[in-house]
């Protein structure tokens, strides 16, 4: 999956991205411009099923990141470059000041959320509204498509993203050509000041979110920037002394799953044991479409066993006498844990 960080200038967005993906140590990436950049998702299933296997090649599911400068202030809007960057991204986080500014002007998350929610709106709005005009005058008016893009329509201009609204699969089919901003699933990280790292998010702004159904954590990018810094050894000692338990980009990896829906699955074996992300809900072959598009098309049938099973039998062949090892179909849907071995004809 990709994210997008987005905010206003100066909320800390490039800070948060070299803490998340570790750029810090070395060439950190530069402000004012369009940075790329991954972190491996950490699993602990996948180490334990690495020692178990011992295989050449241990693979952990990757999250990227694009990271763009942010508008300077309420209605200046984002430049075409970072637009272009934003087009692909699956979800957006929106990187709000928990912190005074260098100027003195106090924080206010709830505001800095709603403003750049308004931002996402007004972009949406001016692509419906030249859409209609468009099919207006070349007397599209009655189709499906001018009904559908005039629901919308009167949604955002209420003021209210894409993101609230319920479309059915086909609507979600036909519209996604329009890459509109306002329907992205959006997490909302509070870049809260150094000494507020384990603190909740402000209430209003939890408030906020909830209003245009967002996501949303607080976390201290410079302080997470200062764990990366820190030998694994010293990490425990420090986030407890800050009231931390793991550092933000656990959270933060958490969060964007859950807002997007996302589980894992695994291949082992004694070349490489490797986690696959797929949605929530996605059926056996579509699972397996991660892997290669061959292995969707030619899917037969997957071996399955649980993660949980396996730890707790200790091998397949036990797996097997136990029950636990099925043959599944096309309709079988993948569970968060599930470790495949995909038939397929080529
Ligand atoms: N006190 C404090 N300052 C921070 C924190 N995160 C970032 N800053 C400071 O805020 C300023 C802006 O940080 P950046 O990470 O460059 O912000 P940005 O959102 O990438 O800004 P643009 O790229 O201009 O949109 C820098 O001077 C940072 O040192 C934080 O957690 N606490
Ligand atoms: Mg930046």
């Amino acid at each position: 999956m990709k994210a997008g960080l987005v905010g206003y200038a100066q909320s800390g967005k490039t800070t948060l991205f070299n803490a998340l993906t570790g750029l810090h140590k070395g060439g950190a990436a530069g402000r004012g411009q369009v940075n790329l950049g991954a972190i491996k998702v950490p699993d602990p299933r996948i180490d334990k099923l690495s020692a178990m296997f011992k295989p050449k090649k241990t693979t952990f599911t990757e999250m990227r990141f694009v990271d763009v400068p942010g508008p300077a202030g309420k209605g200046t809007g984002l430049d075409s470059e970072s637009l272009r960057a934003l087009a692909e991204v699956d979800a957006f986080c929106l990187v709000v000041r928990g912190f005074p500014a260098l100027d003195g002007t106090p924080a206010d998350p709830a505001r800095e959320l709603a403003d750049f929610d308004a931002e996402l709106v007004l972009h949406d709005l001016a692509i419906v509204e030249k859409r209609l005009d468009r099919m207006r005058k070349e007397h599209g008016k009655g189709t499906g498509e001018f009904l559908e893009l005039e629901r919308l329509h009167g949604h955002l201009d209420q003021g209210l993203p894409l993101r609230l609204m319920q479309w059915s699969d086909a609507e979600e089919k036909e519209l996604a050509h329009y890459a509109f901003l306002s329907r992205r699933p959006l997490l909302v990280a509070v870049n809260a000041a150094e000494g507020d790292a384990a603190a909740l998010p402000p209430a209003a702004a939890e408030r906020g979110a909830r209003t245009v159904g967002a996501e949303i954590i607080s976390l201290c990018a410079s302080v997470e920037a200062e764990i990366g810094d820190l030998d694994p050894a010293e990490q425990p000692e420090f986030l407890a002394s800050l009231g931390l338990t793991e550092p933000a980009r656990a959270r933060f990896i958490r969060a964007a799953y859950h807002l997007l829906a996302l589980i894992s699955y695994f291949t082992v074996g004694e070349d490489e044991v490797r986690a696959w992300t797929i949605r929530r809900g996605d059926k056996a072959p579509r699972a397996a479409g991660r892997i290669h598009s061959d292995l969707e098309r030619g899917f037969i049938r997957a071996e399955v066993v649980h993660y949980d099973d396996f730890v707790a039998l200790g091998s397949e062949a036990k797996a097997r006498t136990e029950g636990k090892l099925r043959l599944e179909g096309k309709e079988y849907v993948v569970k968060d844990g599930d470790i495949m071995n995909i038939r397929h004809s080529s």
